[in-house]
C-alpha cells in the first residue's frame, strides 16, 4: 500500500516536471485505455451474442449510461421525485420491514428464524417451507405458524410510508413477499397490494380445496391442533402462502408483466433479494428508471458475469462503473430509512402523525376484543 503511494506520488511528480511529457504520457494511457475497452465491448457483445444472453438489436448500454439522478444519494432521489409530475413508484418489500413489528425474518444473523429452527428436527432450514415436506409432516410448519401469525402485530412506520405513497397518488402497486398481512392492516387497499409469496389472510384444505378463513385456522393453530378440514374430513388446510416448489400467484406474473415497464421509481425495502422469482422483479423496470435499496446490508448486486456481460442484472451501486447513474444503497433499518425519505419530501410530521393515530386505534381494537 505504502509501496504503490511512492509510487505514484513520484510518477506525479516526474510528470509534473515536464508537462509537456504529462501531456504525452496521458494521452498514451488514454488511448491504450480506449483500446482496451473496445476491445473488451466486442468481446462482451461476441459472447453476448454466442450464448444468446442479450438481444442486440435493442442493447440498453447506452441508455444505461446516462445518469437519471442528479446526485445518487437520498437526497437526488427526493429531487427526482419532487420533479417528476406524477412519479410513478413501485415499492418491493420483504421481511426486514416487518421485524420492528416483531416479526423474525429468516436471514439475518442470530435474530432470523433460519438461526432458530433446531429444535424441528428438520433436514434443511427451508424445508419448513417446502410443500413435499409440509405433506408429510406438516406439525413443524404449523408450531413455527404461531410465532408469525397476524396476532398483535402492528404494522411499521415502512407500512405506513408506502400507505402514504397510495395517499399522495405516487404509488403504482406494491410488492411484498411478506405473509403477516400487515400492509392490509396499515390500510393499503388490496388493488395496490400484490402478495407475491401468498397470506395468511385465507387457507385451503390441500386435498378437497375448501376454503377457510384466517380466524378458523388461527383457532386450530394456537390451541396447537393441526388445522384439518371439516368438509372431507381427510385433507389439512395450508395457509395460501407459497411455499418453495409452488407456483406464485396468476395476479404476481399478470401484474408484474404491465407494471414494472411503467415505474418512474422503485424502492426496495427490507429484502435479501435471493428468493426467485421475486428478487429479480429489480431487473424489470426500464434501464433508465432508478432504484432505491433501504436495507441494513447492501444486496441484489450485479456479479462480475453480468457486468461483464453488459446484461441488465442485479443492481449497480458504484458510481465508477458505466453502469451506474440510478442506483443508490441507504444502509439502516427500513423505519429510519422511510422516516427519512418522507422528512425529506416534507411529509415528516404527517408521517409520524399517521402512525400515531393508527397504532392508537388498533391498541383500542385489541382492547375491546379483550
Ligand atoms: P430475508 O431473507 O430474511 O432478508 C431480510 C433482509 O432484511 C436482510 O437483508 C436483512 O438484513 C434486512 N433487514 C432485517 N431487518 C431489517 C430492518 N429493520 N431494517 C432494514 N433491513 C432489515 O427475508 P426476505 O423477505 O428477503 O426473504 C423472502 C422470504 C422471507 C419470503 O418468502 C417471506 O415469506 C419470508 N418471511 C416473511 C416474513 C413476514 O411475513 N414478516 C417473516 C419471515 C420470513
Amino acid at each position: 500500500m505504502d509501496k504503490g503511494t511512492k509510487e505514484e506520488k513520484s510518477h506525479a511528480q516526474h510528470t509534473d516536471d515536464n508537462p509537456d511529457e504529462k501531456k504525452q504520457n496521458s494521452s498514451k494511457v488514454e488511448s491504450s485505455e480506449a483500446e482496451d475497452q473496445s476491445e473488451m465491448e466486442r468481446l462482451r457483445k461476441y459472447l453476448a451474442q454466442k450464448l444468446r444472453l442479450i438481444d442486440l438489436s435493442n442493447d440498453q448500454t447506452d441508455e444505461s449510461q446516462q445518469s437519471t439522478l442528479r446526485e445518487l444519494n437520498l437526497d437526488g432521489i427526493v429531487e427526482y421525485i419532487k420533479e417528476k409530475e406524477s412519479c410513478k413508484i413501485i415499492t418491493m418489500a420483504g421481511a426486514g420491514i416487518s421485524t420492528s413489528a416483531g416479526i423474525p425474518d429468516f436471514r439475518s444473523p442470530s435474530s432470523g428464524l433460519y438461526h432458530k429452527l433446531d429444535k424441528y428436527n428438520l433436514p434443511h432450514p427451508q424445508a419448513i417451507f417446502e410443500l413435499d415436506f409440509f405433506m408429510k409432516n406438516p406439525e413443524p410448519f404449523f408450531t413455527l405458524a404461531r410465532e408469525l401469525l397476524p396476532e398483535g402485530f402492528k404494522p411499521t412506520l415502512s407500512h405506513y410510508f408506502i400507505r402514504m405513497l397510495w395517499e399522495k397518488g405516487l404509488l403504482l402497486r406494491h410488492y411484498t413477499q411478506n405473509i403477516d398481512t400487515l400492509e392490509r392492516v396499515a390500510g393499503l387497499p388490496p388493488d395496490k397490494l400484490v402478495e407475491a409469496h401468498g397470506t395468511f389472510h385465507t387457507g385451503r384444505c390441500l386435498k378437497c380445496r375448501a376454503p377457510y378463513t384466517l380466524s378458523w385456522m388461527k383457532e386450530k393453530i394456537i390451541e396447537g391442533v393441526i388445522p384439518k378440514c371439516e368438509e372431507c374430513n381427510e385433507g389439512v388446510v395450508k395457509p395460501d402462502i407459497v411455499f418453495f416448489g409452488e407456483m406464485l400467484p396468476d395476479r404476481f406474473q399478470m401484474l408484474a408483466d404491465r407494471d414494472f415497464e411503467q415505474a418512474d421509481l422503485l424502492i426496495i425495502m427490507g429484502s435479501s433479494l435471493v428468493v426467485q422469482p421475486f428478487a429479480s422483479l429489480i431487473d424489470r423496470v426500464r434501464s433508465t428508471c432508478p432504484r432505491l435499496l433501504i436495507n441494513n446490508e447492501k444486496v441484489g448486486m450485479q456479479d462480475r458475469l453480468s457486468r461483464f456481460l453488459g446484461l441488465r442484472q442485479g443492481l449497480v451501486f458504484d458510481t465508477k462503473n458505466t453502469y451506474g447513474g440510478r442506483d443508490v444503497a441507504w444502509l439502516g433499518t427500513c423505519d429510519t430509512g422511510c422516516q427519512l425519505l418522507a422528512d425529506k419530501l416534507g411529509w415528516g410530521d404527517e408521517l409520524r402523525a399517521l402512525v400515531q393515530r393508527e397504532h392508537e386505534s388498533l391498541n383500542t381494537e385489541s382492547r375491546s376484543n379483550n
